[in-house]
């Protein structure tokens, strides 16, 4: 079989230059908490991502535990099926009930027309999902909560750099999180980070990550050790002057992917959106077996077969796992858009290393008779 095509490759800095900041970092022997790369990054983020405070984190998941800490989050949590599980994996460690809405099939983001209705006295905060990087219904979430009091927390996992007329979503809602995981389109091997408002909100996150200390001897809250360390930060550092390039090289691919499919029929795409500026994270295609000819699984195995590992992102839906599957927010009666997108979805390779020959060997499996 040729060469293995896979979903991603993660964004390396040049190992000599990374190699000159550990020198540093062992000349120094201060190897993390709060160390000078990691209050550089902090700093840099704040001004690539134009966002006003930022607080690092180790993973992406430990800052949506954390940021329904913050809040004080309690009863129920207003959440979309269709994401990563650590979206509603955070708000089950928090002792809260995820409640789960449908999703709008022209963005797969929360359908702010249907969190409404599954609003009642418990709840206290939304969590809807930047998916793909497709910026989520934020003026409507936004209505809705100021309406009943709620707290917006935005799991913008995959919304790094994305922009709208200007300005950052991360700027959105209460709270956002990011994931700087080796899949993602800017990372440090794992990491992610909280974005906030103000400094106040800053400190007490700050706290919240290293254990709730504010000081050599008082501790403030039930806090978590989500610290990154020196070394990711330096990582971190390097990647970012990269990273503009990199998301170009992306953009690249997506052109080409956009026009080899365009008139195949029963294959779906999201387009450019105008005004926003996209990271191209990931490229969902979605395939509507009638037209297609085929089913997508039966597309994703051959695929498979052929060296071209695609991924079914986000097949199965939280919802319908072990955990989650009980409530009566997670019966697929409730999510008929989210199910549907789940059973047609592929993400096609992409990373800035992926070869002008690997995209055609893509498109050519997927044209096949
Ligand atoms: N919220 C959302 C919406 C998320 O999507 C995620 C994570 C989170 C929260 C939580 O953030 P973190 O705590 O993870 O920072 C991957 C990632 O592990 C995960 O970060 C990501 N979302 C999720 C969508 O995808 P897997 O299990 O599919 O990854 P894996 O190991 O199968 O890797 C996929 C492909 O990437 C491999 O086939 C090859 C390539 N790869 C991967 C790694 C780790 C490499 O080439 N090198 C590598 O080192 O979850």
């Amino acid at each position: 079989m040729s060469n293995k095509i896979t979903v991603t490759s993660p964004l390396l800095p040049d190992l000599d230059e990374f190699h000159s900041m550990l020198k540093e970092i062992w000349d120094s022997k201060w190897v993390t908490n709060n160390g000078q790369f990691h209050k550089q990054l902090e700093h840099a983020l704040c001004e690539y991502l134009k966002v006003p405070y930022i607080s690092l984190f180790t993973n992406g998941t430990l800052p949506l535990l954390t940021a329904l800490q913050a809040l004080r989050i309690t009863g129920e949590v207003i959440t979309t099926p269709y994401s990563f599980v650590a979206t509603t994996h955070s708000i089950w460690w928090n002792g809260c009930r995820p409640v789960f809405v449908d999703i709008k099939e022209d963005s797969c983001g929360i359908d702010p027309e249907r969190v409404e209705a599954a609003i009642t006295p418990n709840t206290t905060a939304i969590m809807p999902v930047h998916c793909y990087g497709m910026p989520a219904d934020m003026d409507r979430i936004q209505e809705i909560a100021d309406k009943y009091g709620l707290k917006v927390i935005y799991d913008a996992a995959h919304a790094f750099g994305v922009e709208v007329n200007g300005k950052s979503v991360l700027n959105a809602g209460d709270l956002s999180t990011l994931s700087f995981h080796a899949t993602k389109v800017f990372n440090t091997l794992e990491g992610g980070a909280l974005v906030m408002h103000d400094e106040k909100t800053k400190q007490r996150i700050d706290y919240l990550k290293n254990f709730g200390f504010a000081g050599e001897t008082e501790v403030v809250a039930p806090g978590i050790n989500s610290k990154m360390d020196e070394v990711r930060a330096a990582y971190g550092l390097l990647n970012l002057k990269q990273v503009d390039d990199a998301i170009a090289k992306r953009q690249h691919i997506v052109q080409r992917y956009r026009e080899a499919l365009r008139d195949v029929p029963g294959i779906r795409f999201f387009e450019d959106t105008p005004g926003v500026r996209h990271n191209y994270i990931y490229f969902p295609i979605f395939i509507s077996e009638g037209q297609y000819g085929c089913s997508r699984d039966e597309l994703y195995f051959r695929m498979k077969e052929h060296g071209i590992w695609g991924r079914r992102y986000f097949y199965p839906l939280i919802s319908t796992f072990s955990t989650y599957r009980g409530l009566p927010s997670a019966t697929p009666s409730n999510l008929p858009v989210a199910t549907k997108i789940a059973n047609e979805v592929i993400c096609l390779p992409i990373h800035p290393n992926l070869s002008d020959e690997d995209i055609e060997r893509i498109i050519n499996e997927i044209k096949k008779p």
